[in-house]
């Protein structure tokens, strides 16, 4: 294959706009996006961009139309000219791409205005990338696409066309912030801040015509590290000072800095606890450095014990960053973002929702998520996490009558607004993301960023459409492949919302007890009587008094639990029955026959793809979904073995368990 993978913009991507007239009204650089991106549509299909006379398509930057919002727009028909109107750049350009998805549709449709906004303010990628090749983690932390687009041979790459394409695509998602480097900070990544702030500005010049802020990951210990200073203490005033020259310079080199993302305190690295000061004292510190700027901290939540003693049943991960970070509601300054991970552990398959997100109404929360598909196959299988995603954002942690959580994160539930954060799945592999289908979760992430209610199907659809274009047995085959493959992964791993059972080493295949006895924490305790967490607050580790009701209430007691998180919640008998009406064991074993077999009818569909797809794209896949295939087995007949030789209870069904 030449060249790079166009994603979701190729050229016939453009085709209805690009045959038409338009008129682009405007000035700034994210209008000069716009405008560019209509002169080589037109250029490639036979319209024109032209000043004067009837259009097909008008695109109006228009300061004055007394919009608040500068990312919203309002589309709508004027005779037989679509109009798209914004007050910023960034919002016409949002608009630009509606109507690209639109396709045809645009020119047809109703008449009315209608307006658009996103109901997430932040929609932000966090790069773990780093400059140099790290020894254990390579050059991209848990980066399943190769190297990393923005760094090569020790620095920011001096050719960063890759960088602006990619800035072009998470444009055209409505992503409006990107994190440059890993949250590990390591030495050479620490001087981003600092002697290579210049290449920093260079990657701020790419990104800004797509209406994108760049930050950067700091080390907490940065004022000694970087700074000479023998503390870093956030209340001593050498440090506070350290901080505020440091963000002044970052400033003057890039005025539209977004700040900064620490993870302090966590997985050894460096952060106020060892000075005995609390999170907000620590993310306070650098948010009045950064506040004479407007720029934000995204502080993230991610703090628990990673020095463990597995004989100790009382820790509790999942308690962790609720215990940290509840009792601190309130005493964060206005530009702090509290980031916390969508599940209380670790990006599983299947995780409750992280209880901080529901008791932390004075703060403005971002929810994290990873499209980089760490815990769920790397990249290597299909697993399109929208509907994980979807179900997170639509959880509503008081119950049906009240707000969900995009309704908190978007500042519509009392809290001010926060918005969503993930981590990238991308790198410099031709197809950006490894599997040319992962590329889906990245769109699937922007757009749901922009609005939560749109159903994963839909989302789906719309990466189809402009990927895949025209052949309507495609569109069918990439659905029934991709809308339950989440499900199916969830099937032939680990069972019931207990999680891990992964190599410790990559976090890639199965190992049941790899974790058992890790100091990283234990996660299933199965023995001959029966598997899971006693987390309940009668008998376990308390961790279901986090949540608020109906939901404390309902993970406490075998009876409500919903069965998909079962043993995150409860340590049952293998013979307990779930609501299902199946034996826990039972459950096991057919869920890992049948997730096995999903992958095998994957197979079938997409063989039929053969001539329908690019021919590239077709090897690549095929070649993926036979490591997927090696893979389900290894994780069905591992698990299943794992449990009929605990429990002794044969297949109720007689197949083959080894
Ligand atoms: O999921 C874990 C990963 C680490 C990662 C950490 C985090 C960047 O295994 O590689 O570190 O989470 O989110 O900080």
């Amino acid at each position: 294959m030449v060249g790079v993978h166009p994603a979701w913009l190729p050229a016939s991507a453009f085709r209805s706009i690009g045959a038409r007239r338009v008129r682009v009204v405007g000035d700034g650089p994210v209008v000069a996006t716009v405008r560019g991106e209509v002169e080589t549509a037109v250029a490639g299909h036979g319209g024109a961009l032209v000043d004067d006379g009837p259009v097909d398509l008008e695109l109006v930057c228009a300061p004055d139309d007394g919009e608040a919002d500068p990312e919203a727009f309002v589309v709508g028909r004027a005779g037989s000219t679509t109009v798209v109107r914004a007050i910023d750049g960034v919002g016409l350009l949002y608009g630009f791409h509606h109507v690209v998805r639109l396709g045809e549709a645009a020119f047809t449709g109703a008449a009315e205005d209608r307006r658009h906004a996103p109901r997430l303010p932040v929609r932000m990628l966090d790069h773990w990338d780093n400059v140099d090749v790290h020894p254990v983690m390579g050059q991209v932390e848990r980066g399943y696409a190769g190297g990393s687009i923005f760094y090569a041979d020790g620095a920011v790459r001096a050719d960063l066309s890759r960088a602006r394409a990619y800035a072009r695509l998470l444009g055209s998602i409505g992503v409006n912030r990107v994190c440059l480097n890993n949250v590990n900070v390591h030495r050479t990544e620490a001087r981003l801040l600092t002697d290579l702030l210049p290449d920093v500005a260079r990657l701020a010049e790419v990104f800004r015509p797509h209406g994108i802020r760049v930050h950067l990951s700091v080390s907490f210990a940065a004022p000694m590290t970087l700074g000479g200073l023998p503390t870093a203490d956030p209340l001593d005033p050498a440090v506070r000072d350290w901080w505020a020259r440091t963000s002044a310079e970052v400033y003057a080199a890039i005025p539209d800095f977004g700040g900064y993302v620490v993870k302090a305190d966590s997985e050894g690295s460096p952060g106020p606890f060892a000075y005995g000061r609390d999170h907000a004292e620590g993310a306070n510190a650098l948010a009045r450095a950064l506040a004479p700027f407007g720029g934000t901290v995204f502080w993230r939540a991610f703090v628990y014990n990673h020095r463990q003693d597995w004989r100790d049943r009382k820790t509790d991960r999942a308690r962790a960053a609720h215990d940290h970070f509840a009792p601190l509601d309130g005493s964060f300054d206005a530009n702090v973002v509290v980031q916390v991970k969508s599940g209380p552990v670790d990006f599983q398959v299947r995780e409750p929702l992280s209880p901080v997100i529901a008791a932390m109404p004075r703060t403005r929360l971002a929810v994290e998520f990873q499209v980089t598909q760490e815990y769920t196959g790397q990249q290597k299988h299909v697993c399109h996490l929208v509907p994980q995603w979807h179900e997170v954002l639509g959880f509503q942690p008081w119950g049906e009558e009240g707000p969900t959580v995009a309704d908190i994160a978007g500042g519509r539930a009392g809290a001010p607004a926060g918005g969503v954060v993930a981590v990238s799945n991308v790198g410099d592999d031709p197809f950006w993301t490894g599997h040319p289908l992962a590329q889906a979760n990245l769109f699937g992430f922007g757009r749901l960023a922009w609005d939560d209610r749109l159903t994963p199907e839909a989302v789906l659809d719309e990466w189809i459409g402009l990927t895949f274009p025209g052949d309507p047995a495609v569109r069918e085959a990439l659905h029934d492949i991709m809308d339950g493959s989440w499900l199916t992964y969830e099937r032939y791993t680990a069972p019931l919302g207990v999680g891990w059972m992964v190599n410790p080493a990559g976090h890639y295949g199965p190992s049941v007890d790899g974790y058992e006895y890790s100091p990283w924490g234990t996660y299933h305790f199965a023995d001959r009587d029966g598997v899971g967490v006693d987390r309940t607050r009668s008998t376990g580790t308390g961790f279901t008094g986090q949540f608020p009701a109906p939901w404390r209430d309902v993970y406490e007691s075998v009876e409500t639990c919903p069965d998909e998180l079962l043993l995150f919640f409860h340590h049952v008998p293998y013979d307990h029955v779930l609501h299902s009406g199946k034996t826990v064991v039972q459950h096991i074993y057919d869920s890992h026959f049948a997730g096995c077999e999903e992958v095998s009818r994957m197979v079938e569909t997409w063989a039929r793809l053969e001539g329908r797809v690019p021919p590239e794209v077709f090897e690549r896949v095929t070649a993926l979904l036979q490591e997927q295939t090696r893979c389900a087995a290894e994780w069905r007949d591992q698990v299943n073995t794992y449990f009929w030789r605990k429990s002794g209870v044969p297949d109720a069904r007689g197949r083959t368990i080894h």
